[in-house]
């Protein structure tokens, strides 16, 4: 299992927050997925034989908002 940690841009509610994270969890592998509006940032935790770091920054910005 790898984690990562990343910053997301343009989320401004409770409401951007689910939809990042269940954006995060839809993605194959993706074990948990913990996204903070105050920090700005996700963290998650996915199965490396499953998918990348660049799927699940890309399912973020699918959802509409920026990582960084
Ligand atoms: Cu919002």
């Amino acid at each position: 299992m790898t984690e990562i940690t990343f910053g997301i841009e343009g989320m401004s509610c409770n409401g951007c927050v689910k939809t990042v994270t269940q954006a995060l969890q839809s993605v194959a592998g993706v074990e948990s997925a913990q996204v903070s509006l105050a920090d700005a940032r996700a963290t998650v935790r996915f199965d490396d034989t499953r998918t990348r770091p660049e799927t699940v920054r890309q399912a973020v910005i699918d959802a509409g908002f920026d990582v960084c």
